[in-house]
């Protein structure tokens, strides 16, 4: 197999990573990456303190060069969570900036602080484009959210992360003359593997905003160099908000080579007010932490950079399976759902491919509970076109939330809730928002009426114990849950019991 990052080996002074004003070289990355594999050669799996910095580029290519599987921690975890990924996953260090302040709950574990300035003495490490190793092996174990019980760590080899960047290489005509532009979170599929680990492998280079602002976009974009826009669908309503009074921001977005959109559906509306202000469409992709990406609209490889193309603009729809990937819809009943497509029978969409992870940590039931023989089941749902373009139309489990591209599971959120002493029982479900796509609402049960939890009080405790993107945006107070004659809660029945709702 191929090194992942044949352009660190070569090394170059060209950019390869810009965070606000610190920027690496291929040559400097190579020395200080290098530098660090050396050091956690041996580690065991290490933890990596994902701020939206340098420092957490730097430390996860140098993982993946010393072939020590990576886990990115989201900086603002909560303590339960916190302490269930590291339980799980016993990394043997954490990495880190010198300046970040550390929770109690990795005091116990050896730290090494991650250097971004090159030493004059450092040498170009003999393995900076790292050794050909086991394509099996673990590289990244990223954690996600299901529908019950806490966050399960996806292992994802070099082979499925080398697969995935290698299938949008194709679909998009990603060369090593882009320039990214983004701000994702760097501890998730999207901004880590795309957003860092794909510029890198192409040779190209990333600038990442530190954290997501209309005029950041603006600013990179277009004439600012960048040839590529990465964000999730959050991120382009809160653009397509600005586009009518911001002619730099048109511009920028008109100029740009490649605008993509993915971790949730952009809606229509979003597509078409992008499209109308700047003639440009915006890419879909859809993908999944547990298979990297399985969908893309195309660009077509012979045009022109200069002249802003998608293969033909279809809003709602995620395109066609990616190179390698082998994608079937699965009706309830079990049987797949063949061509002719109709664009209107509608089944689980099912995959296989070298994209795909390699297991649950330490999680077998679950590992083979998610597969269907070989395919493995995303739990989306979606009706293929008559040209098998695909379009996803919902998920089969409801008490998984999308919110702000974050996938979360509504009971994770309950059982924190429960935690909480004030509060007797507890319901979380996710309704439209049109910003955030779905919007965490809790359906809280005091334990006494008469002096119920504040809001705030029950959204910094969820934000404390998990992350405060599962905090949520709206609390409803209520007498009691809606329940069946065997006690089971009845989820469908929670928005009739708002008009009984105490907070009004
Ligand atoms: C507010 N804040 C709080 C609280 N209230 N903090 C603690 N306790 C509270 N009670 C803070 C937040 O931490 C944050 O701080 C600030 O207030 C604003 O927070 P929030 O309102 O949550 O942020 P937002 O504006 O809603 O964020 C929108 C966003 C974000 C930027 C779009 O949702 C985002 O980055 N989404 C990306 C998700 C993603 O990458 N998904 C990929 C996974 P501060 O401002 O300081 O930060 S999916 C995936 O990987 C698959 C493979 C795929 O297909 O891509
Ligand atoms: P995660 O597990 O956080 O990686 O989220 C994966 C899920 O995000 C998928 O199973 C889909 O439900 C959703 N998703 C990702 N991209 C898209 C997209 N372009 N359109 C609709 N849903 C998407």
């Amino acid at each position: 197999m191929d090194a992942l990052f044949p352009a660190l080996a070569a090394g170059s002074d060209r950019p390869a990573l810009r965070f606000g004003a610190e920027t690496l070289t291929y040559d400097e990355l190579g020395r200080v990456a290098g530098a660090l594999a050396v050091r956690i050669a041996g580690a065991g799996r290490v933890a990596v303190w994902a701020t939206p910095t340098a420092r957490t580029a730097v430390a996860v290519v140098a993982a993946l060069l010393a072939g020590v599987p990576a886990i990115p921690l989201n900086p603002r975890t909560g303590e339960r969570e916190l302490a269930h990924i590291l339980g799980d996953s016993t990394p043997g260090v954490v990495l880190a900036g010198a300046d970040d302040d550390l929770p109690a709950g990795l005091a116990e574990l050896p730290r090494i602080d991650v250097e971004t300035a090159v030493a004059h003495d450092t040498p170009v490490s003999a393995n900076s484009g790292g050794r050909p190793g086991d394509p099996e092996s673990a590289a990244l174990i990223v954690y996600t959210s299901g529908t019950t019980g806490p966050p399960k760590g996806v292992v994802l080899s070099h082979r499925a992360i080398a697969a995935s960047l290698d299938a949008l290489e194709e679909a998009w005509a990603w060369t090593g003359d882009d320039v990214l532009v983004h701000a994702l979170p760097l501890f998730h599929v999207h901004g880590l593997i795309l957003g860092i680990l794909g510029p890198l492998r192409r040779g190209g280079s990333v600038r990442h905003l530190g954290a997501f602002s209309v005029e950041g976009v603006a600013r990179e974009l277009g004439a600012g160099g960048g040839t590529m826009l990465f964000g999730v669908p959050t991120m382009y309503h809160r653009i397509a908000d600005a586009l009518a009074g911001d002619p730099a921001l048109v511009r920028a977005l008109a100029e740009a080579r490649l605008l993509v959109s993915g971790s949730a559906a952009l809606p229509v509306h979003d597509h078409e007010r992008i499209t109308a202000a700047t003639g440009r469409t915006v890419v879909e992709r859809y993908g999944m932490t547990e298979t990297l990406m399985l969908c893309s609209l195309g660009v077509h490889p012979q045009t022109p950079a200069s002249v802003p193309v998608g293969s033909p603009p279809r809003p709602g729809s995620v395109g066609l399976p990616l190179r390698g990937v082998e994608l079937r819809l699965v009706e309830e009943d079990g049987s797949e759902l063949g061509a002719p497509y109709d664009g209107e029978r509608v089944g689980e969409i099912q995959v296989k491919g070298p994209n795909l992870f390699s297991a649950y940590l330490n999680r077998p039931d679950a590992t083979a509970a998610a597969f269907d023989g070989e395919w493995f089941r995303t739990g989306d749902v979606a009706v293929r076109e008559p040209d098998g373009y695909v379009r996803i139309v919902g998920r089969k489990a409801t008490d998984l939330i999308k919110s702000g591209g974050y996938k979360i599971g509504a009971g994770e959120i309950e059982n924190a809730l429960l935690d909480h002493p004030a509060v007797r029982e507890a319901a979380v479900t996710g309704e439209p928002d049109p910003d955030l796509g779905e919007r965490i609402v809790a359906w809280v049960v005091a334990e006494d009426a008469a002096k119920p939890p504040t809001a705030g009080e029950l959204a910094d405790h969820v934000a404390g114990q998990l992350a405060p993107h599962k905090r949520p945006r709206t609390v409803h107070f209520l007498r009691a849950l809606p329940r069946n004659d065997m006690g089971k809660l009845l989820k469908k029945a929670l928005p009739e019991a708002l008009a009984e709702a105490l907070d009004g």
